[in-house]
């Protein structure tokens, strides 16, 4: 598996799934998940609330996954998953870890083959960058998966830093 990173915006990747950092609602929200539900349009959001009713009533706990269409982003799926909140009283790493884990579950569930993600958890949930970037990578890196192309897409360049930082690192050791 080949591992990309891209200073970007999501919503414009051209790939089978785009993974969203959502929170356990699943009905939308700022940052990632604010920009894919804008972008997308409302099926996703339908969708959403399908789930809701039927096998989500108490919505998605953080650290699972769980796939609907793309509306009209240029992916085909996305898989929305819910990082932790960064706490310092608790090392919710396995969370975090879970959260990538599971989306390459669902994504090769679904047959995909190229899979954009965010930096789940880095934003609105507080988590250090450099320590969101490691265990982003480190994470796909141990995680059997058929997926060819996993594509890191970041907002701004102290992210994208943060992510090749960690991505040379893995390299090296
Ligand atoms: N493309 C790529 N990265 C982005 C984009 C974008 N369009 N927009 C923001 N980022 P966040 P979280 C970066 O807050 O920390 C939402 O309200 C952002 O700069 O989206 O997991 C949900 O509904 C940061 O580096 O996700 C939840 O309530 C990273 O993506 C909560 O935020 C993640 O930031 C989830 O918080």
């Amino acid at each position: 598996m080949e591992i990309v990173l891209v200073q970007g915006d999501i919503t414009e990747q051209d790939v089978d799934v785009v993974v969203n950092a959502a929170n356990s609602s699943l009905l939308g929200g700022g940052g990632v998940d604010g920009a894919i539900h804008a972008r997308g349009g409302p099926e996703i959001l339908a969708e959403c609330r399908a789930l809701r009713v039927t096998a989500l009533p108490d919505g998605l706990p953080a650290g699972k996954a769980v796939a609907t269409t793309a509306g009209r982003l240029p992916a085909r799926w996305v898989v929305h998953t819910v990082g932790p909140v960064f706490s310092t009283r608790e090392d919710r790493t396995p969370v975090l870890r879970s959260a990538y884990r599971e989306s390459l579950r669902v994504a090769d569930e679904l047959g995909a083959r190229t899979v954009a993600f965010p930096a789940i958890s880095a934003g609105a949930y507080g988590w250090p960058t450099d320590d969101a970037a490691r265990v982003a990578i480190t994470t796909v890196l141990d995680t059997p998966t058929e997926v060819q192309e996993v594509r890191f897409v970041l907002f701004g360049a102290a992210t994208y830093d943060a992510f090749s930082a960690a991505l040379q690192h893995s390299r090296r050791g």
